[in-house]
């Protein structure tokens, strides 16, 4: 078994920073269980364009306020405490942050754990 804090991770390896959200790495493809889990926080005021078009990710909000735009369709869904997303169509999306939210995401294929967005809003399949 394996068991890990937030304190364990903040300020390690495992603390990944982007421009718009930081992420703690809980669960790496190096723990060999077919998924990834990320404590994300996405910074208040915020909008950033992601495409995950080599994952699905499944995103529950935990605290803070925020919406979530597909592309595809332009429809918006409001996120707060309680609400999950889960990107299925490999969708882009715009994710706005009107206060800190504070995110729980996982992903299949795993993240190896250093993952940051390129230009595109993708993450590379390492
Ligand atoms: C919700 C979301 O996609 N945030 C960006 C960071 C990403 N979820 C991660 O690496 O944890």
């Amino acid at each position: 078994m394996i068991v890990k804090s937030l304190e364990d991770i903040i300020g390690t390896d495992d603390h990944t920073k982007g421009e718009t959200w930081e992420s703690r790495r809980f669960i790496k493809k190096s723990d060999n269980v077919g998924f990834s889990l990320n404590d994300t926080i996405i910074k208040e005021g915020t909008e950033s364009y992601f495409w995950y078009k080599n994952h699905i990710e499944a995103v529950y909000c935990i605290e803070g306020e925020g919406e979530v735009e597909t592309l595809s369709d332009g429809k918006i869904y409001p996120l707060k405490p309680g609400t999950m997303y889960l990107l299925n169509d490999n969708d882009k999306h715009y994710l706005r942050a009107k206060t800190q939210m504070r995110m729980v995401c996982v992903f299949n294929p795993p993240l190896v754990g250093t993952e940051t967005h390129d230009e595109d809003g993708v993450y590379p399949l390492l």
